[in-house]
């Protein structure tokens, strides 16, 4: 079996450590040992700092599945240091509000040269996963980016300082430095409408015996992973049953700023509003099933009228074993 995941950082990350749990136990309904998984991850999130090219959610997914990553952080290495970042500041150069480690440092610094020596991100993703995941997966595990080309996520916020009244912020700054604290009037992904889907990810959609839309940002993860040009056609194509889980529980995102960035795009922070917003294949959307938590048992009926197949079942995250659960369940949604 071929499964297909599409992701962000941290939430997607945690569902595949779960999935890969279930896929390596042979716990997952009709899925055998040997599946082979394939990510194709978000890369708007990436930011150019201090000379060093970022891609936060392609190293959320690779630390994490390939455990060196903080958990009680939920982003970066374990046995961090920071004397980089503290020399920065020393040196009273800006950004200071972005947390490098000296580890990350590495991982940027080997990114930065293979792009700058004409690499395309899917090569460097490739040569930085055959440290971090190869020799735990083997080729049972592929980590793809979405495209190659830059794509940039901006929030439009209020400014009063500025004639206009509003200034767009780096998506980085607004989390990182505002907390996502004020409203995202408007999300811009700069580059998006230029992007090409990266080597391996249309195959990888057209080629799935399943295809998952994790419990991720539906905004700044799906919705960026969506906007590339030629990928939400293929996901409305492919042979394979297409199978999300909310990341919006009982009204609220579980953590990050998924609120905020909804109300930017005009969806209501629903595990309905999220599902009819991705729709059903059936409707000219993309999903043809939908999980939400027990919480949210009464958006089924509602769901199932948009014409999508949904089930409430705990949505909760706590452990590999309960993650694996939530995938086997949306296997079974779509079987
Ligand atoms: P990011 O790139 O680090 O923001 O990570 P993702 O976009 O992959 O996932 C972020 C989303 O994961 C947030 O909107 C959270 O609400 C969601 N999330 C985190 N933990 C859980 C969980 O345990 N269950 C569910 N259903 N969603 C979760
Ligand atoms: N997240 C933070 O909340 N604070 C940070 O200082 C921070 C630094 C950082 C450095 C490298 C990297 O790959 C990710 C980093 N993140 C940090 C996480 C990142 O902002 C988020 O994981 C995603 O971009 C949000 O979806
Ligand atoms: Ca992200």
């Amino acid at each position: 079996r071929a499964i297909t995941v599409l992701s962000g950082g941290t939430g997607g990350a945690r569902f595949l450590e779960g999935l890969l749990a279930g896929v390596r136990a042979g716990t997952l309904p009709g899925v055998s040992p040997d599946a082979v998984v394939t990510v194709v991850a978000n890369t708007a999130d990436d930011v150019w700092m201090h000379g060093l090219k970022i891609c936060p959610d392609l190293d959320t997914v690779m630390y994490t599945l390939g455990d060196g990553s903080d958990h009680e952080r939920g982003w970066g290495l374990r046995d961090e240091t920071w004397s980089v970042k503290a020399e920065l500041e020393a040196y009273g150069v800006e950004p200071t509000w972005f947390g490098l480690g000296d580890r990350d440092v590495a991982t940027h610094l080997v990114r930065t040269q293979m792009l700058e020596a004409g690499y395309p991100l899917s090569a460097v993703t490739q040569a930085l996963c055959d440290r971090w995941l190869a020799p735990r997966f083997g080729d049972a595990l592929r980590l793809l980016p979405m495209t190659d080309d830059r794509v940039e996520t901006h929030v439009v916020i209020a400014d009063e300082a500025e004639p206009s009244g509003r200034r767009a912020v780096h998506f980085q700054e607004y989390w990182v430095r505002l907390h996502a604290s004020v409203p995202a009037e408007q999300v811009v992904v700069v580059g998006q409408g230029d992007a090409t889907p990266g080597p391996g990810v249309l195959e990888a959609l057209a080629e799935a015996d399943l295809v998952v839309v994790p419990p991720s940002n539906p905004v700044v993860s799906v919705g960026t992973i969506l906007g590339v040009p030629g990928l939400r056609e293929a996901l409305r194509a492919t042979p394979a049953p297409v199978v999300g889980l909310s990341p919006i529980v009982g009204g609220h995102h579980v953590r990050g700023m998924a609120e905020q960035v909804l109300a930017a795009i005009g969806v209501q922070a629903s595990a309905e509003a999220v599902g009819r917003h991705y729709g059903a294949r059936s409707e000219g959307g993309v999903l043809d099933g939908w999980l939400v938590d027990t919480r949210d048992a009464g958006a089924v009926p509602g769901l199932e009228a948009a014409g999508l197949r949904a089930a409430a079942v705990p949505l909760m995250m706590t452990d590999e074993t309960a993650t694996a659960a939530m995938a086997a369940a949306a296997i079974d949604l779509v079987s």
